[in-house]
Order: structure tokens, then sequence, then C-alpha cells
């Protein structure tokens, strides 16, 4: 009997994208709206900047543009997101990099479930940032326990997913027939539910000790709470934000606009408040679920990291209460230490670049010992800048609180546990800086054995 061929994990991840931008779209009009800002913005960015468009293109990231998008959960226990691991795993996704956000007030920590090829990412990198609720941060121990009952007693995942997992697993693969299956399976892990499954009493009790409580505990599944596409213009997709009615939050996150954008700033619409019914048939509303923006540059290195770091701690001490314009020329005041261009930061070491032979280059026979520096000069390898594939804590954060209802609180905070979390996901998270240097280091080898060969 010959083997069914099976789908590729990259082709999987694919439909399954676009099957939740889909859902969510009908779930929520405004992300259907947002989109076509974002559409709408990116081509006029496109048109007006030839050399940009130019740029992109050689780099691959225009074929991705359009399907490139990331989404947010937030799980209860260490059995959904390890399953969730798996899960993930059948689309080519796997978990890269900790982040703690008890720090930022809110108690639970993250990973993004991502694709890390080269040739992954440039089809679809779909990612999802995955949060696990810490309910040993929650100082009652009624309360704790209470959510844990509640939460023991849900099954986030069909029996459907579960088989079609397993399959994956010891078949090495899904079939196109399978894939799906899977994709319909799986997009009921985070479907929204109208019908909580605790009485309001219960859900009032969780969301007065933090509304992310009360979030994750209370509802049947951890709904996809916000998709997030990819824009060339973060500023003007903010400032046409109100004219297409959504309400943006106050600030975009990260670092200021720059000619050669570093890392990823974000901006969002606030969460829809939305009607719920609850076990008693109590009515009330709960509010999670909004639309988020981003725009991606150039990964940094540790150096480039830490002196981002530095810069946006000083930053932020200028900026508190300030709107967006005035938050943004200060920030831009502050980063000129970083300098704002390509080749600077690649000969300080600040970001992660993917070299490659020019036609020159290729063309060129053996060109001796000749360093990485003086190819470039002679215009035999050309360095671009690799995108940054994964968030910012400080910016996740400041998403959760607009949509949290703002308070900071500093309960939580000096609590990373990068340890219980591999425990409770079943794995290590893979350092994200550690895959761009990789990336960087073989693009390096490639090109100089071609010119050394
Ligand atoms: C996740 C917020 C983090 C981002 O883009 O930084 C995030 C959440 O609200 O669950 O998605
Ligand atoms: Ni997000």
């Amino acid at each position: 009997m010959t083997q069914p061929s099976l789908l590729s994990t990259n082709e999987v991840r694919d439909r399954f994208s676009k099957a939740m931008s889909a859902m969510y779209q009908a779930e929520v009009p405004q992300y259907g709206t947002l989109l076509e800002l974002v559409e709408r913005v990116n081509q006029e960015t496109l048109s007006q900047q030839p050399e940009l468009h130019r740029r992109l293109e050689a780099q691959g990231e225009l074929a991705r543009l359009s399907v490139e998008r990331h989404g947010a959960i937030r799980v209860g226990t260490a059995a959904e997101l390890s399953m969730l691991r798996r899960l993930f795993a059948v689309m080519g996704m796997y978990p890269v990099g900790y982040y703690d956000l008890s720090e930022a007030g809110v108690p639970v920590h993250s990973t993004a479930f991502r694709p890390i090829d080269d040739d992954a990412l440039a089809m679809n990198p779909f990612r999802v940032f995955t949060s696990l609720l810490r309910l040993e941060l929650i100082e009652s121990e009624a309360l704790r326990q209470r959510s844990e009952e509640i939460l023991a007693k849900r099954d986030i995942f069909t029996p459907g997913a579960r088989e079609l997992i397993e399959r994956h697993e010891t078949q090495g693969g899904l079939t196109s027939e399978e894939a799906d299956q899977f994709v319909k399976e799986a997009l009921e892990t985070f479907r929204w539910h109208q019908d909580a499954t605790v009485d309001l009493e219960t859900y009032q009790a969780l969301h007065d000790e933090h509304r992310l409580i009360a979030d994750v505990v209370c509802f049947r599944g951890p709904h996809i709470n916000h998709l997030t596409p990819r824009t060339l213009d973060i500023d003007e997709a903010q400032r046409r934000m109100p004219e297409m009615g959504m309400n943006p939050k106050a600030v975009i996150e990260g670092p200021p606009r720059r000619e050669c954008p570093i890392l990823l700033r974000q901006t969002s619409f606030k969460a829809l408040e939305e009607s719920i019914r609850f076990a008693g048939d109590a009515q009330g509303t709960h509010t999670a679920r909004f639309g988020e923006i981003e725009q991606r540059g150039v990964a940094l290195t540790p150096k480039g990291r830490a002196l981002y770091d530095q810069l946006l701690t000083k930053g932020r001490k200028q900026t508190a209460g300030l709107d967006n314009d005035a938050h943004q020329t200060v920030m831009q005041n502050v980063f000129a230490k970083l300098p704002d261009n390509d080749e600077a930061m690649r000969r300080e070491g600040l970001a992660y670049f993917h070299y490659h032979l020019t036609e020159k280059g290729q063309a060129a026979g053996d060109i001796g010992n000749a360093d990485m520096d003086a190819l470039i000069a002679q215009r035999l390898v050309e360095a671009q800048p690799i995108t940054y594939e994964d968030f910012l804590p400080v910016s996740a954060a400041g998403i959760f609180q607009s949509n949290l209802g703002g308070a900071e609180s500093e309960a939580y905070a000096g609590n990373a546990n990068r340890d219980a979390f591999e425990a409770a996901l079943g794995a290590q998270v893979t350092d994200e800086l550690a895959l761009y240097a990789e990336r960087e280091k073989a693009s390096k080898a490639k090109v100089l054995a071609r010119l050394k060969g």
C-alpha cells in the first residue's frame, strides 16, 4: 500500500491562520475594518516609497505581508499549556522566548508559539502569544482553590483535535483531509463563548482580584483575544483609526518612528464590552477582545537590546501621561543614541543581518581571505536586516493594561519563574536571540564558502 502523502506543517499553519482570521472577522467585525485600514495604509506606503517597496521585496517581506498576523490567548493550567504545545507543533509552531508579565502587574507568564526556520517564516510567520495564569500569585487561598476547581472541570480541546494531534505525532504529519479536519477542530479551542461557566457572583469575585483571572477562569475556552496584522506605517494607521470608528489606545508602544525600524511598534483599539449569560441565567458583560496592529523592524543583538531597554526605561520616565504626539517626540530624542542607519547598526554589532552575495559577488572568483566589511565595501556582499519575529515584554504589558482597565499593580512583581513555566509546558522554550544569531552566522558561512570555493 502506498503511504498517504502528508502536508507540510507550513501548509497546515497557513490554513489555520486564514481560518482563524475569518472566524475573528465574523466574531469581531471591527477586526475586519482594521484589516481594511492596514491594507490601505500598506498600499499607500508602498506606492509613495518605491525604495521601501524594492527593499521589502528583496527581503522576501512583501510576499508574506498580507498573510502575516499574530494572535494571543491565555490559559489556566499546565495541562492546557502542554496540550497547546502539541497542538501548535502540528502547525510547525514552537515555543520561543519567555516573557515575565508579573513585573508589570499581570499575573501571567508567557511564550510565543511561532515558526522558526527561514522558509517557514517566509511562507507564513503566524505567531500566538500564549500566557499561563499564575494562580500561585493570588493572595486569597479560597479564590485560588475555587479557580483550580473550576479549571479542573473544563476540557478546552475537542476529542477530534486530541485524536488528530496524536495522529500527527505517530504518522509524522497529516494528510490534506486530516489537516482540514484538524483546522476545524482546533478552531473550537479559540472560539468565543457567550455563556460563562460560572455564576455572576463567582465572576465578580475573580474579577475583583484581577480582570485577567476572570477572563481565564470563567469561560469554556481560551478565546482568541486579538489578532494583529502588520502595517508598514503604524503612525498613519493610528491617526486614521478614529475616522474608521475605532478607539485607539493612548500611545504607540515600543521604539519611536525611525528611518530604519527596530524591533516592534504596536497599538490597539480598546476591548469591546460584550454581553455574557452567567450560570443561573444572570446577564452581565465582559471585556476581553480587541484589535491590534504592529510594525516590525530589525532584530537587535544582546548589545542592541540592552541599549534599547536602557533607552526605553529612560524614555518612560519622561512620558508618563503624555499624549501620543508628545510621547513620540520624547522617545525620538531619547532614541537618538541608537544609530538610525543599518550599516552603522551592523558595524557596531547592534542588530542582526542576513548576508548574501550580490550579482557581482556571484560572478566573482575565489577572493582569498577578505573579511566581511571589505566584501561589503567592494559590493560583493550585501547585508539585509533580519526582521524581529518576537514580542516585547514592556509593550505586551502596555497592551494588557490598556485592555484590562489600566491600573498597574505591583503586587505580583519580581516573580519570573522560567523553570516553572517550562515544567508546565513540558518543554524548554527556545532562546529567541540564539535563533537570530544562528541565522546570521549560517548566512555568513554560506557567503564565505561560496567566495572561497
Ligand atoms: C497578550 C498581550 C501581548 C503583544 O502583542 O504584545 C501581545 C494578551 O493580552 O493576552 O499580544
Ligand atoms: Ni498582540
